[in-house]
């Protein structure tokens, strides 16, 4: 967990080929500039920033067998798993700076088989309005950032899911969704019949978040071994956090969102981070980004006090 973990390493993937609209390319940049390496420094870490991976530019191309750029895609998601193995084999707890949440596939695909490797399970939180859990067949959209929830758990293209070391990946029992508040009207039907895990905004309204993250940590913990934490930033309400492709009103407030990282640090499970989906495009003076850092902070164990003992 991040409390035994001391050193992080930052991994910047400026990709949006698989968002609907465009921008978040400029994400890992947004979050450095909020401060994010500076503020983990401050923390007591040591921080290992990596650069940012070069992959294919966003040629703009229209939706192809149901998919807008699966290639380029691809080797996005081929670039950051290789990026992040290489993080996790350096001892380094891995913070994946994006970018679209396509790439999570790369992340949690090498968070998997690091897991695989050294005989321990993986589970994965995922924060999120969506569930991104389409496929070709169910999206409305073609946009691939919709559908890495469903590749993990091994449904979806050939050419991402060979990229995984088992198939599938992550066991759709070892994965918790939380925040979810937006999910395609076939989407659903899949989330309830490959009974997903999912603390959606509705739970977390009538127990409160105190009671759902409480819960939604049992079950990771449960799993025990690496939890990995993929941070979809249009998971917090769009008052928050306005610099996203796809906000949804309705989301956690500042206070809620504190309230999950600090909780998620408390259970030392932490292994492995994605912060996606900041679209300085779309912000107001790289605010997301600064929220993102906020959250991250108590993510990694600040307090407003120091605990007594
Ligand atoms: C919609 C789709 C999505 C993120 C938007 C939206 C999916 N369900 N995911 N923003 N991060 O097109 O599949
Ligand atoms: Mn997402
Ligand atoms: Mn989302
Ligand atoms: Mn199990």
């Amino acid at each position: 967990g991040a409390a035994g973990t001391r050193t992080l390493g930052l991994i910047g993937a400026p990709s949006d080929v698989a968002a609907g609209c465009r921008g978040a390319t400029m994400g890992p940049e947004a979050l450095r500039v909020a401060g994010l390496g500076d503020v983990l420094a401050g923390l007591g870490y040591s921080v290992n920033d990596r650069g940012n991976l070069s992959g294919p530019v966003n040629p703009g191309g229209p939706r192809g067998n149901g998919y807008r750029h699966l290639a380029e895609t691809t080797e996005w998601v081929r670039l950051v798993r290789d990026e992040v193995a290489a993080s996790l084999a350096a001892k380094e707890l891995p913070i994946l700076m994006g970018g679209d949440h396509s790439l999570s596939i790369g992340s949690i695909g090498a968070a998997a088989r690091h897991c695989h490797e050294a005989g321990k399970p993986l589970s994965v939180l995922w924060l999120d309005a969506h569930a991104d859990f389409n496929t070709a067949e169910t999206s409305p959209s073609g946009n691939i950032h919709g559908m890495p929830v469903a590749v993990l758990c091994g449904d979806g293209p050939e050419e991402l899911l060979s990229l995984g070391h088992a198939r599938p990946m992550l066991d759709p029992d070892h994965l918790v969704q939380v925040g979810v508040r937006s999910v395609d009207m076939v989407e659903k039907r899949m989330v309830v019949e490959r009974r997903l895990r999912v603390f959606d905004m509705r739970t977390i309204d009538e127990i409160g978040m105190r009671a759902a993250m409480e819960e939604a940590l049992e079950a990771v913990g449960r799993v025990g071994g690496h939890l990995h934490v993929s941070f979809d930033a249009d998971f917090v309400d769009p008052s928050a956090a306005p610099g996203v492709g796809t906000p949804v009103p309705g989301g956690p407030n500042y206070r809620e969102a504190q309230l999950c990282m600090e909780m998620i640090y408390d259970s030392g499970l932490l292994g492995s981070l994605d912060i996606v989906e900041v679209n300085p495009a779309l912000d107001w003076r790289n605010s997301t980004a600064e929220l993102a850092v906020d959250l991250v902070k108590s993510l990694f164990g600040e307090r407003i006090l120091a605990r007594v003992l």
